[in-house]
Formats: structure tokens, C-alpha cells, sequence
């Protein structure tokens, strides 16, 4: 039950139990032997906070301003794909939660409500991630949507040149649309609500990518054809400059890794980058993006807005990200399995729980505010 949920692993045993395992494993699962996606969060723990006592943390505030917009907390909901596969409200239930607790969420290119859908339903700080596809025209219309649509920044995704070696969705067959087999028959009728709710409740579509995936058009593709034939492979910092250029508003890249590629960030003009690696779903061996904050921050810090993506479960692991010289924390699973648990009810609870975390940690840091915490509260182990 939702009230049994007092962490995002919880959710993450509720959401194993209502899907059918192709669709939970397409969210659990990441590239290769998943050391990356275990790393990303087991990175936190080399750190240690140093709290201050006796600071008088009765009145505090969790906000910040992230691309020039104020957030109530220094969390952000990172864009993920196929929402609708997980829960029938899919990404207008996590709008609608983000916007309750004020704070940014973003959209897929692959989201399953439209960009005008969600807009419509929010005017809180919201980006639409853009994947670069091959077709110019595609990418072009996705971009001008968005800015019709007012949407606050665009991020481009950057390290899904091809696609990462996704075990567990070579082993389901995972499509989208997702598709029935034989092999996972059971599961999907042994979960009859997800079930009923995905073959009677409104037709699964992709409807920012202009008919090029669509339910009943024969065109359902597992996630190594829509990377390997529909993304453009000779994307390079050009092509980022450029797309920069055609939006002419607050722009990111998400998936930079390296102090280098941070510095060529600043000099294409982006506003912020989000270190990322894909939720380890992409290179695995690749570093945690905590581990790879400091020297970005050195590199890079003050220059531009550094959002810290990947493996953030806990509000202790936001304020030891923020502490490194981080804007703000965001992830994917982290309201994701809450998502597929119970819809926006879940993912409100989830953004509770971290709510609460954050807070609880900013008082026992003794903190009012979260520019107080700085690298000088932490100790590397
Ligand atoms: C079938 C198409 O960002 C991911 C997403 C994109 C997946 C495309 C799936 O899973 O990493």
C-alpha cells in the first residue's frame, strides 16, 4: 500500500509487483552488467556530511532558482520516455504532481501526451528533452511546438548516440508500443489492472514524434532500432550550437560527463548541463555523475547551472550534491516507480518523502537555506 511507501525502494516493490516484468524491467533495468546504474547511487555513500549544531533551524527554505525559474525544492523530475507504459495517466500525472509541489519536470521526445497536452496543463517550470533525429523536418517541428507551447527550456540529450546493450529488454523483447508475448504472457495476466487499463484505456501513442512510432501502424520498435535507425549518429557540437540557435531560449545538454565537454557547453552558450549517464543505461563503466560533480564544478562552476542527474534516491544524497557545487538533483527512477505504483497520488508521495528528506537533513546540517551548504560539509571517505 501507498501509506507501507517511506522510501523510493518501496515504490520500487510496488511498481515489480503491478507491471508485467517486460514493462519494470524497461524502467529497472540499464545497460550491460548494470554496474553503472549501482554505482550511480552507491557513489554517495564514499561521501560523509559534517553537521553544525545549535543553528537555529526552526524557519527554513528548501528553495532555489534553476534556469531562471524559482523551485520550492532543489529536485527537479528528469523526462523519461513512454510514460503511458507504466501508468494510464502517465505524463500528466507527474505535470500535475510536479506543479503541486512547485518544481521543474520534463517531458521525452518519446513522451506519450502531447507537448501541447502538457502544457495545457501546467504553467510551472517544465523543458522538453529533444533527441536528435535523422529526419531535420522531425526536429524542427518538435522545437517550434515547444515554443509555441512556452515551454521554459529545451535539453538536448547528448549521450545517446547509439543505443546502450539493454540486457533485460533484449531478453522481453521490449517494444513500443509494448507488444505481448509468449514468454511473458503470465505476467501480464497475472497484473490484470495494468493490463485492462492498457488495452481498454486510450490508444498508446507517440504523438511529438509525428507518426514515425504509432500503435497499429506496424511501427512498434525495441529501443535499439529507434536509437540505432532513427537518431541522428553524426550529431556533434555543431549540431548542438545550431539547435541552441533554432531555440533562442534557455537551453541544457543532458549527459555530459567530462570537465572538457562541460567547458564546450559554456562556450555554445548552454545555461546549464546535466551530468548524466543515462541512468547507467547507456555506457556502462561509465562514472557516477556524483563522482564526476567536483571536477566539473572546478572546471566549469559559476559559468553555467550544473544539474546533478543519476542515482539520487535519498534528500541526503540532493544536499551532498548541492554541497559539491551542484544547482540542483533530479532523476528518472525516483519518481518512476512511483509513477507505475499509483499515478500521481504516487508520485506526489515520492516528491514527499524527498521533500521531507531534504528538510529534515538541511536541520540536522543546520542549515536555513541551501547556499549554506558548501563543500567545506563534506568529507570524501
Ligand atoms: C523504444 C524506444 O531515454 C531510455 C529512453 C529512451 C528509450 C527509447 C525507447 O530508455 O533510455
Amino acid at each position: 500500500r501507498l501509506s507501507d511507501c517511506h522510501n523510493i525502494d518501496d515504490f520500487r516493490r510496488l511498481a515489480r509487483r503491478r507491471l508485467p516484468w517486460p514493462v519494470f524491467d524497461y524502467i529497472d533495468g540499464a545497460a550491460d552488467d548494470e554496474i553503472t546504474k549501482t554505482r550511480n547511487t552507491s557513489a554517495f555513500d564514499e561521501v560523509d556530511l559534517v553537521p553544525d549544531v545549535l543553528a537555529g533551524v526552526g524557519e527554513i527554505d528548501a528553495g532555489c532558482t534553476i534556469m531562471g525559474r524559482r523551485s520550492a525544492l532543489p529536485l527537479m523530475l528528469s523526462p523519461t520516455a513512454l510514460q503511458r507504459a507504466f501508468h494510464k495517466d502517465g505524463e500528466r500525472a507527474v505535470a500535475r504532481a510536479a506543479a503541486k509541489f512547485g518544481i521543474w519536470f520534463g517531458i521525452s521526445s518519446l513522451a506519450t501526451h502531447s507537448i501541447e497536452e502538457i502544457a495545457a496543463l501546467t504553467s510551472g517550470p517544465k523543458l522538453f528533452q529533444l533527441y536528435v533525429h535523422k529526419d531535420r523536418g522531425l526536429n524542427a517541428s518538435m522545437i517550434e511546438r515547444c515554443r509555441d507551447a512556452q515551454f521554459d527550456a529545451l535539453a538536448l540529450t547528448v549521450d545517446t548516440i547509439v543505443s546502450g546493450k539493454r540486457e533485460r529488454c533484449l531478453r522481453s523483447g521490449f517494444t513500443t508500443p509494448p507488444r505481448f508475448s509468449a514468454s511473458s504472457l503470465w505476467s501480464y495476466a497475472t497484473r490484470p489492472r495494468w493490463t485492462l487499463d492498457y488495452v481498454f484505456g486510450p490508444k498508446f501513442r507517440l504523438p511529438n514524434l509525428d507518426g514515425h512510432v504509432q500503435e497499429g501502424s506496424g511501427k512498434s520498435v525495441s529501443i535499439q532500432d529507434y536509437f540505432n535507425t532513427m537518431l541522428d549518429t553524426n550529431m556533434d557540437w555543431d549540431t548542438a550550437a545550431r539547435i541552441r540557435q533554432d531555440w533562442g531560449g534557455t537551453f541544457a545538454l543532458k549527459g555530459v560527463m567530462s570537465a572538457a565537454d562541460a567547458r564546450r557547453a559554456v562556450e555554445i552558450g548552454a545555461d546549464a548541463i546535466w551530468i548524466s549517464n543515462h541512468g547507467g543505461r547507456q555506457l556502462d563503466g561509465s562514472r557516477a555523475p556524483f563522482d564526476q560533480l567536483r571536477e566539473i564544478v572546478d572546471a566549469v562552476g559559476g559559468e553555467i547551472e550544473i544539474v546533478l542527474d543519476g542515482g539520487v534516491r535519498r534528500g541526503t544524497h540532493a544536499l551532498k550534491g548541492l554541497a559539491a557545487g551542484a544547482t540542483a538533483a533530479s532523476g528518472g527512477r525516483l519518481y518512476l516507480y512511483a509513477l507505475a505504483a499509483a499515478g500521481q497520488e504516487g508520485v506526489e508521495r515520492a516528491i514527499e518523502i524527498l521533500k521531507e528528506e531534504i528538510e529534515r537533513g538541511m536541520r540536522l546540517m543546520g542549515v536555513t537555506s541551501i547556499d549554506q551548504l558548501t563543500a567545506d560539509r563534506l568529507r570524501w571517505r
